[in-house]
């Protein structure tokens, strides 16, 4: 699977010193003159590529982009990541991840985009996805589990983007049920879950997860300004995508063998140690209406428990949630 640009970006980065043009075309197996196109398309992209002579080459600048070779660059993984697609621009990467899901992808393939022309959210709802500053990426998994567990795959998700935040930022995320990430009260992460399932089992669940990495401030949209924003604007400093991504992978890549030894019963206590609702009042709104009450919990399934001013516990499956105002 790995492409000799992926190696390519591998050894010269791996390598303190120059390597010359001879010994990467004999590790790669290739050609010198493949290996000089291949520097030559680096170098068109952004990095730069020292050429000393005698000595042989070196990566000084990367892009802060997000190619394969630099997402799979040490990451440490057996399955998720280990297949990327990259796309400059496309319309959803969960559109594209679900002709991949149909055509047999690998489970852990992703598909990551730079740019999201009709980025989508729950319920119709659009998703921003503007160039060259976010993470845009949908995840696809196999596992052998019924239908109606599928949600259990948002919350896992949830908890894996929010320790691959805090290893790679140090900033502390807070999840907003089911499927929001907040940072100081505001929107830096969605995540879309999407099946492709018969009756009884999922053949395959599409994770799609937006993160606002490096959106400065003034660039949001109206609408969502005074409720988005991004790593960044958090952090004060300029966040490298591939890391960010690949942290992610690593974190969730775990989650996934305990979810799958175990079951949710741990993922659950991770997820409600950085759930942002529990114990607290909310409004539920839901398709059909509205409901006030205490965020009392999540079940197994990772349905929400909420208790209404008269005692009764209402189980919700699928709503927007609002968070009292911080005083
Ligand atoms: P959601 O329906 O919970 O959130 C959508 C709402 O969030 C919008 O109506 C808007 O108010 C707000 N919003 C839109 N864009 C942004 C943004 N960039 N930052 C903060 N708030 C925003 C959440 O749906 C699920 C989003 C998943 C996005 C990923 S990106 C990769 C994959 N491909 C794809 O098309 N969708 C997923």
């Amino acid at each position: 699977q790995t492409t000799t640009r992926e190696r390519l970006i591998s050894l010269l980065s791996d390598s303190d010193d120059y390597i010359s043009g001879q010994k990467l075309s004999e590790i790669i197996g290739c050609s010198r003159t493949a290996v000089w196109k291949h520097i030559e398309e680096l170098r068109k992209e952004g990095y730069v590529v020292e050429a000393v002579q005698k000595r042989g080459y070196r990566i000084t600048v990367r892009p802060n982009n997000l190619h394969p070779g630099e997402i799979k660059n040490h990451l440490n993984t057996e399955k998720i990541g280990q297949v990327v697609h990259f796309e400059n621009t496309v319309t959803s990467t969960q559109e594209i991840a679900h002709k991949h899901a149909l055509n047999g992808a690998e489970e852990g393939t992703i598909i990551i985009a730079d740019e999201q022309t009709v980025g989508r959210g729950r319920l119709g709802r659009a998703w921003h996805s503007p160039k060259g500053s976010g993470v845009w990426m949908s995840i696809i998994l196999r596992p052998n589990i019924p239908p109606q567990k599928a949600p259990q795959l948002t919350l896992l998700a949830a908890v894996s983007v929010v320790q691959g935040i805090e290893e790679v930022t140090g900033l502390s995320a807070q999840i907003k049920w089911p499927n929001d990430i907040l940072i100081d009260g505001k929107k830096v992460v969605g995540i879309l879950t999407e099946l492709q399932a018969e009756a009884d089992r999922v053949n395959s669940v599409i994770i799609g997860i937006g993160i606002n990495v490096n959106t400065p401030k003034e660039a949001f949209p109206k609408d969502i300004e005074t409720i988005a924003t991004s790593l960044k604007v958090e952090k004060g400093e300029e966040i490298e995508r591939a890391y960010l991504v690949r942290a992610i992978m690593e974190k969730m890549e775990k989650l996934y063998h305990i979810y799958l030894e175990h079951g949710f019963a741990p993922i659950k206590l991770m997820w409600e140690s950085s759930a942002a609702s529990l114990g607290k009042r909310v409004r539920v709104r839901t398709i059909t209406g509205e409901l006030y009450g205490k965020a009392q919990g999540i079940t197994e399934e990772g349905v929400l428990l909420v208790e209404d001013d008269e005692g009764t516990v209402h189980r919700v499956y699928s709503a927007d949630i609002e968070l009292p105002q911080k005083s």
